[in-house]
């Protein structure tokens, strides 16, 4: 069986509904190589357009215990939900440790309507941030209408991972000048929603308060961002939460904004997708019998870099000719 029947057959057998399939084939997805390279149109094309909410915020601010808590109130209503739990900081640890960090309650654990996907940044060839949009589109066209993305941190490349879901919630918790901090990490820009999770503690309030202050002094938006609290632990504030979600979900949907969204995303990642190709390409030029000799001769300085990178350039549109 060759690669590619065995790739389809896996797309199949993960449209299907078989479980073990789709872990398989998400493998292939994420290693991003040839296989996956020739069902990328159809894994594009049996997608149904599910909802994707990313969940954002410091470590420990409750993200892991807050998507549990909205597994469940998902299933509550009936729909299948996937997560996919993203760590771009961590290269070495695999799905073991990472999967960990995901724990579901023992009731979404069983439930075979829920689906949870463990990602780091470990040997992809496109990097995590070209897989997870691939994950995702794999997701739904397995059949899952609803896929949260929980990222572990807050920094640059997370943000830019939480830019792939149509909702973003930023967690955030009382006290403590988390608002101050979120702000600066241009947070509030990115949220679509805002929670104050750990509504147990003191200072829930005034934080708040902040918040709104914050983002009455941005432009304003037909979509306002809202400010809930919640505490995950107990799941008080999880069903008004998700009906917000639900909320911007309908509001993308009528505006057309969803589809506009989605669009710029498409473009975004093929951008990025082509940038991290062609550097790929150039690195391996570089190492090449060939390129090594223009790199020695621009080392002794025998050419000059502008004809070095000439010649690398027309060196790499040779391979890349040759391999399409
Ligand atoms: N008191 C309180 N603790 C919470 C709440 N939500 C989460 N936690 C606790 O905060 C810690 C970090 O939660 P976790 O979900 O792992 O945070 P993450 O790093 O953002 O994923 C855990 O010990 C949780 O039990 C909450 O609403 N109230
Ligand atoms: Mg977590």
């Amino acid at each position: 069986m060759g690669e590619r029947e065995s790739a389809d057959a896996l797309l199949r057998s993960a449209i299907g509904g078989d479980r073990r399939a789709l872990a398989r084939l998400l493998s292939v997805v994420e290693a991003g190589g040839a296989p996956f390279r020739v069902i990328a149109p159809q894994i594009f094309a049996a997608g149904r357009g599910t909802h994707t909410v990313g969940l954002t915020g410091a470590p420990g601010a409750g993200k892991s215990t807050l998507t549990d808590a909205l597994v469940t109130e998902v299933r509550r209503h009936g729909s299948r939900v996937a997560v996919v739990a993203v760590d771009p900081s961590s290269p070495l640890s695999g799905g073991a440790i990472l999967g960990d960090r995901v724990r579901l309650r023992q009731q979404n654990v069983v439930d075979d309507d829920v689906y949870v996907r463990s990602m780091a940044s470990r040997g992809q060839l496109g990097g995590l941030s070209l897989a997870v949009p691939e994950v995702i589109r794999t997701l739904d066209a397995a059949g899952w209408p609803v896929v949260l993305i929980e990222t572990v941190g807050v920094g640059q490349s997370e943000v830019a991972i939480t830019e792939n879901a149509d909702t973003t919630v930023v967690v955030l918790n009382p006290g403590w000048g988390d608002e101050v901090q979120a702000n600066k990490a241009g947070l509030l820009e990115i949220a679509d929603v805002l929670v104050v999770n750990k509504a147990d503690r003191p200072g829930v309030q005034a934080t708040v308060r902040d918040l709104e202050r914050m983002l009455h002094l941005g432009k304003v938006q037909p979509w306002a961002p809202a400010v809930l609290t919640t505490i995950a632990t107990d799941g008080t504030g999880v069903d008004r939460l998700w009906q917000v979600i639900t909320d911007h979900q309908r509001f993308l949907a009528e505006t057309g904004e969803r589809e506009h969204r989605r669009a710029q995303r498409r473009i975004a990642e093929v951008r990025e997708r082509v940038l991290h190709e062609l550097t790929d390409v150039s690195s391996r030029v570089e190492r090449s019998h060939a390129g090594a000799l223009i790199i020695g001769a621009l080392a002794k300085g025998e050419i000059d870099p502008v004809t070095a990178s000439d010649r690398l350039i027309r060196l790499a549109a040779g391979r890349m000719a040759d391999a399409r």
